[in-house]
């Protein structure tokens, strides 16, 4: 066993550049506050991403919970005003006075074409990993805990949220298991949050686009490096996805059968697993009769994901649903069994060890001990490119909070420990070069600043 208590596990900072760098995390977010009629909400970023998108609005919330429950509570309502007829929690809410972001709102045209969609606001016609129960349950807990709310107030607004959370995992469940495989079916890689990692790149050779409405990118007049973002044809790809999807009027069923891209996603799985057990809770205490419901899809996801594992990497494999078989290029997404834990202590304690160890984190040549998104032998991996390979500082928090819940606190303190390191310079980067910690991507990214609000507050 290689990550026990060893080195020096201590915070890399100071106790008033720790109270520096909060405070700049606390007021990146409020920059990036943006309202829509009475909806207030948080920009990802704060040119590259003026809408609101669904898990960084989970993450947002989480980091904002212990500065202002009232706001990070507007940030899950303001998302949910999104919720679609299907339950489904919508990738993106299209704020109605933003624009500078493509695909926009018209290009989805979901609600011309579903009748499942909102007509206001506006969305994308996908979703995006389940976190969110996490983050309510993290609201009131937060708010609870600190006396800024009373806990009638706390309870009083998961009341109102829990309905739309249940209904969210209802959805995931059925249209987006319904075989009771346990794992979650993805028709778009911006479903899975990170849209051109290596994972994906066998299921989107598959992806054949055919003509396309003239389009504009726009990420790369904000991000004008273009090598740090996707590469045009597979933008081409992204966006003949979502022509097939509006052809499909967004049926899952429909979806599932003919659309082009179509795979199991053991990452997002994994994180149901742990928001099924959020919500389970929040049912307990809130007196609702459906905590066997989602304890009974915590179980199946986790046996999902756990069932993917291959025997000799140790990795979790995505499914290729129109190859009918495992994908084999190793991602960060792989490590998915340290997110719902279930693994007996010696398989927890190899893939701890594989995650810290010379081919991932624990690169010699690394700047800093951090997870890559995919590692340095893996076909496709570019050290500056999007999810190619670059850090990210959200998912080592997803990581480093999974580990420290499933007692693996020391690993958990030092991912925390180096990745406070890296962000000390308070650049807030979306995503790092592993090998010279470089900030790439967006500068100022929400959810970099929430999981550092969380690591210092
Ligand atoms: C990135 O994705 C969007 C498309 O959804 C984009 O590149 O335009 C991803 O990193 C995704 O995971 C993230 O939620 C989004 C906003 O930060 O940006």
């Amino acid at each position: 066993m290689t990550h026990g208590v060893e080195g020096d596990l201590s915070l890399p900072l100071t106790e008033p550049a720790r109270a520096r760098l909060a405070a700049q995390a606390a007021w990146v977010i409020a920059r990036n506050e943006a309202r829509d009629g009475d909806a207030v909400f948080t920009r990802p970023a704060p040119s590259l991403y003026p809408h609101q998108w669904s898990w960084d609005a989970a993450f947002v919330a989480v980091g904002l919970s212990r500065v202002s429950p009232a706001r990070a509570a507007a940030e899950i309502d303001a998302l949910l005003r999104g919720q679609w007829r299907t339950g489904m929690l919508p990738h993106i809410v299209y704020a109605s006075n933003a624009g500078g972001y493509f695909p926009d709102a018209r290009r989805w045209a979901c609600s011309t074409v579903c009748d499942d969609a909102p007509r206001s606001p506006a969305t994308s016609g996908i979703c995006q990993p389940p976190v969110h129960a996490l983050a309510v349950e993290r609201v009131v807990d937060a708010a609870r805990a600190d006396g800024l709310w009373t806990p009638e107030r706390a309870d009083g607004w998961a009341h109102c949220v829990y309905p739309r959370l249940l209904r969210w995992h209802r959805y995931l469940a059925s249209y987006r298991d319904p075989e009771e495989a346990g794992l979650l079916v993805s028709y778009h890689s911006w479903e899975t949050g990170m849209d051109n990692s290596p994972r994906w790149d066998g299921p989107f050779a598959r992806v054949l686009p055919g003509p396309l409405p003239a389009y504009q990118r726009q990420d790369v007049d904000h991000v004008t490096d273009g090598a740090q973002r996707p590469s045009d044809l597979e933008y081409d790809r992204y966006l003949w996805l979502v022509e097939e999807l509006k052809r499909a009027r967004y049926d899952d069923e429909r979806a599932r059968a003919e659309v082009s891209f179509c795979v199991a996603d053991v990452f997002a799985s994994a994180l149901f697993v742990a928001a099924n057990e959020a919500l389970a809770r929040l049912a307990v205490r809130l007196g609702a009769p459906d905590a066997a419901e989602l304890d009974e899809y915590a179980a199946r996801f986790r046996a999902g994901v756990l069932a993917s594992v291959d025997p000799v990497s140790g990795l979790a494999r995505d499914v290729d649903l129109r190859a009918g078989a495992p994908t084999g290029t190793p991602t960060i997404a792989g490590f998915a069994p340290l997110i719902c834990g279930g693994m007996d202590n010696s398989s927890r304690t190899r893939l701890v060890d594989l995650l810290l160890g010379p081919g991932w984190a624990g690169n010699p040549d690394f700047r800093r001990p951090l997870p890559p998104s995919a590692p340095p032998d893996a076909p496709g991996f570019d050290q500056r490119c999007y999810w190619r390979g670059p850090t990210w500082p959200v998912v080592t928090w997803l990581l480093a909070s999974a580990l420290g819940r499933h007692g693996e606190t020391a690993a958990a303190s030092r991912l925390r420990s180096a990745a406070l390191g890296s962000l000390a310079d308070g650049a807030f980067g979306e995503y790092y070069d592993p090998f010279t910690g470089e900030p790439l991507g967006s500068r100022d990214q929400s959810w970099t600043a929430a999981v550092v609000l969380d690591w210092l507050t």
